[in-house]
C-alpha cells in the first residue's frame, strides 16, 4: 500500500485553517486525533438517513440501525482479533472501560489485604478506578516503578506479585513518556501466577498493532476519539470466560433478560455491559475509524510517525537547555520534553499564538511529574497527516519562543 502524507491530509478538514494567522499545526494527537471525512460523513449519515433505536424497535429502521451497529462489533472484533464478537463491549471510552472492570471484579474478586498491581507510569485513568476498588473493599494497591529513562522495572513484577494479587492494570503506551511497554512479558508473568491482566490501550490502538489472543489478555481497553474516531465512544475487550464471570456494572434497560420486582436476570454476552441506549452514531463512527485505519493500514501508520518522532528528537537535541522526560529504548509517536529555565505553560502559551496545538501540563499523570520532580511537560504527538515541514515550523518556533522568554 503507498502512502502519501498529502492525500491523507486532504481527508482532514479541520487540518486546512489558519489559528491566530498561522497554518494550524495539529501535535495534540495523544489527546484526541482529527476526524477525517469518511469518520464525519457516516456519524451524518446515520442521523440523517437511519436514526433509531437499536435491539428493541421491530421496524425497518430499528432493525437496521441494529444490523449496522452489530456488524461494527464484529469490525472491532477483527480489527483486535478477538475470538468471539461477545467479547466487545461498547463503552464511553477507555475511563469507562476501565471503571467497568475495576467495579464489576472488585464486587467479586477484591477483599481486604488483596492486591491491585498498576504501574508508575499510568494515567489517573488507571489510577483512580483501582484507588477507588481499593478503598470500597480493604485491598492494597501496589505500583511497580520505573527507572529514570521511563522504563518499567519489569523484574519488579516478579517481586511484588504473590498470592495476594488479584490483577495486574498497565498502560500499554505512556501518555506522558511515549514508553511501550512489554506487555506481552508482563501479562506471561501474571499468568504464570493465574492473575488476569488488563491493558490500558488509549495510547496503543492507535499506532499498533493489536492482537488480543497473541498478547493474551485478558481485559483491553481504548478510546474511539484517539484512533480518527468519534468522542463519547470506546470499547472493551474481556476474555468470555471473565466477562461471564464478573457481574454487571450498570443496571438498566437492555442489560436484562427478565425484570420483576423479586428477581431480575441478567442477559447474555456482550448486552450484559450495554446499560440504556448506546451511542450508535459514535459506534458506527469508529467502525468508519477502524476502515480509515485499515485502508491506510496500520504499518505505513506507524512507520510515518516513527519518521516523525526520529526527526522530531534529531532537531530537539540541538537544543542546549532541553531535557527529554522519557527516553525508553521503545517508544511511540510522542516526544516530551522541558526547557531549563521556562515553564512549559509559557511554551505552550506562545506555540499557541504561532498556530501550534500541543499540550502541556501534566497529562493526567501527576505521579509521573512527581518521579521526575517537574511540574509538566510540553509534549508534542504526532499523527498520520503530519508533515515533516510541520516539525520544522515547530522547531523554528521553540526558538523564537526561547529568544522571547529565556
Ligand atoms: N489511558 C491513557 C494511557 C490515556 O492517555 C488516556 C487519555 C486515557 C486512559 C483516558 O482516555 P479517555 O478517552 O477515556 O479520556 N489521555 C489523554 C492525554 O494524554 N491527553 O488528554 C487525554
Amino acid at each position: 500500500m503507498s502512502f502519501n502524507v498529502n492525500l491523507v491530509r486532504k481527508e482532514f478538514p479541520v487540518l486546512d485553517q489558519k489559528i491566530n494567522k498561522n497554518d494550524l499545526v495539529y501535535f495534540d494527537n495523544a489527546a484526541t486525533t482529527q476526524k477525517p471525512k469518511s469518520v464525519i460523513n457516516r456519524i451524518n449519515d446515520y442521523y440523517s438517513f437511519e436514526n433509531s433505536n437499536i435491539h428493541r424497535g421491530a421496524h425497518y429502521l430499528s432493525q437496521k440501525a441494529t444490523e449496522a451497529y452489530e456488524a461494527a462489533r464484529v469490525k472491532t472484533q477483527k480489527f483486535l482479533n478477538a475470538k468471539h464478537s461477545h467479547e466487545i463491549v461498547f463503552t464511553r471510552g477507555t475511563t469507562d472501560a476501565i471503571n467497568l472492570v475495576a467495579s464489576s471484579f472488585s464486587k467479586k474478586y477484591l477483599k481486604k489485604n488483596d492486591e491491585v498491581i498498576i504501574s508508575s507510569m499510568e494515567h489517573h485513568s488507571n489510577i483512580v478506578p483501582w484507588q477507588i476498588a481499593c478503598e470500597d473493599t480493604g485491598a492494597k494497591l501496589m505500583v511497580v516503578p520505573m527507572n529514570n529513562n521511563g522504563e518499567l522495572i519489569i523484574e519488579e513484577y516478579q517481586k511484588i506479585i504473590s498470592e495476594k494479587t488479584k490483577i495486574v492494570a498497565i498502560t500499554h503506551v505512556s501518555n506522558s513518556l511515549g514508553t511501550i511497554n512489554p506487555v506481552k512479558e508482563i501479562i506471561r508473568i501474571a499468568h504464570k501466577n493465574d492473575i488476569p491482566v488488563l491493558i490500558d490501550g488509549a495510547q496503543s490502538a492507535p499506532h499498533l498493532k493489536i492482537d488480543v489472543q497473541d498478547i493474551d489478555c485478558d481485559f483491553f481497553c481504548m478510546s474511539a476519539h484517539k484512533m480518527y474516531g468519534p468522542m463519547g465512544t470506546g470499547v472493551l475487550y474481556g476474555k468470555e470466560e471473565w466477562l461471564e464471570k464478573i457481574p454487571p456494572y450498570q443496571g438498566g434497560g437492555e442489560m436484562i433478560k427478565e425484570v420483576s420486582f423479586d428477581k431480575t436476570t441478567y442477559n447474555e454476552l456482550p448486552y450484559k455491559f450495554e446499560a440504556g441506549t448506546p451511542n450508535v452514531a459514535g459506534v458506527l463512527g469508529f467502525e468508519a475509524a477502524i476502515n480509515f485505519i485499515d485502508q491506510t493500514g496500520i504499518e505505513n501508520i506507524a512507520n510515518h510517525e516513527n519518521m516523525l518522532l526520529d526527526y522530531a528528537i534529531k532537531e530537539l537535541k540541538n537544543f542546549s537547555n532541553i531535557k527529554f522526560i522519557g527516553l525508553a529504548k521503545d517508544r511511540a509517536s510522542l516526544v516530551s520534553f522541558v526547557f531549563d529555565n521556562i515553564h512549559p505553560y509559557d511554551v505552550g502559551t506562545i506555540l499557541d499564538k504561532l498556530g501550534i496545538a500541543l499540550r502541556t501540563g501534566h497529562h493526567c499523570a501527576q505521579p509521573v511529574m512527581d518521579f521526575f520532580n517537574i511540574p509538566g511537560t510540553v509534549r508534542a504527538s504526532f499523527s498520520v497527516y503530519n508533515t515533516i515541514d510541520e516539525i520544522d515550523v515547530f522547531i523554528n518556533a521553540l526558538h523564537k519562543t526561547r529568544e522571547m522568554l529565556a
